[in-house]
């Protein structure tokens, strides 16, 4: 919008300061944060902890990329971010994220992919575990009941962005102990989701 000297208004601090490349995960600005994950710190998540003990500890599993336009705990408010999965495999498991729950349970969130594909496991409050197929152009809305991890089953980095409310926080307690009710083993060159307790 013009004001009457033609002249458009100042973008505002938060407009101007992150821009996106959509199809390759990144984020640019001065506000953007980003955490790496790598395989040292993935003990015990894996079934087979062996084979991931043997590994090179510094090798990536997977990065996230996001902007806090507020401070986190903040009520109302939504954070936005993008998270590059490589592939790979610990033993016949395939590269994965940690996985958690919302602290607030009441606190829903968006992925959708746009590079690779993998699965989206979910899990209810019972323990009751399914599996979505994530490629590029599947939406998958989250409510904040439900833990959420996400597994590499292709060749590529599998990338998804997200948006979560910046209230949300993180609980890794639970699958950090337990797990989720499945893991996504490989088989025979395929994917297989396996019910594991
Ligand atoms: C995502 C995840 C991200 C990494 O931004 O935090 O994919 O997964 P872990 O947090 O399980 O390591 C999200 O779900 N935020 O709420
Ligand atoms: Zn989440």
């Amino acid at each position: 919008m013009q004001n009457a000297k033609g002249e458009l208004p100042a973008a505002s601090p938060e407009i101007a300061k992150v821009t996106l490349g959509w199809f390759s995960g990144t984020m640019d600005g001065l506000p953007v944060q980003e955490s790496v994950k790598k395989l040292s710190e993935l003990e015990h998540i894996f079934l087979d902890e062996a084979a991931r003990s043997h590994m090179d500890q510094d090798q990536e599993v997977y990065r996230v990329c996001w902007w806090s336009p507020v401070s986190p705990g903040v009520e109302g408010g939504l954070f936005w971010g993008v998270t590059t999965l490589r592939p790979g495999k610990v033993g016949d498991e395939y590269f994965m994220t940690h996985g958690h729950s919302h602290a607030n349970r009441s606190r829903a969130e968006y992925y959708t992919p746009v590079s690779g594909r993998g699965l989206l496991i979910r899990m209810d409050e019972r323990r009751l575990t399914w599996a979505e197929e994530m490629a590029p152009g599947t939406l998958h809305y989250l409510n904040g009941e439900n833990a959420h991890r996400v597994v590499n089953t292709g060749n590529e980095p599998l990338i998804f962005w997200a948006c979560w409310c910046s209230d949300a926080g993180y609980d890794y307690g639970a699958i950090r102990e337990r797990g989720f009710g499945v893991r996504v083993m490989e088989r025979d060159g395929q994917p297989v989701v396996i019910p594991y307790e």
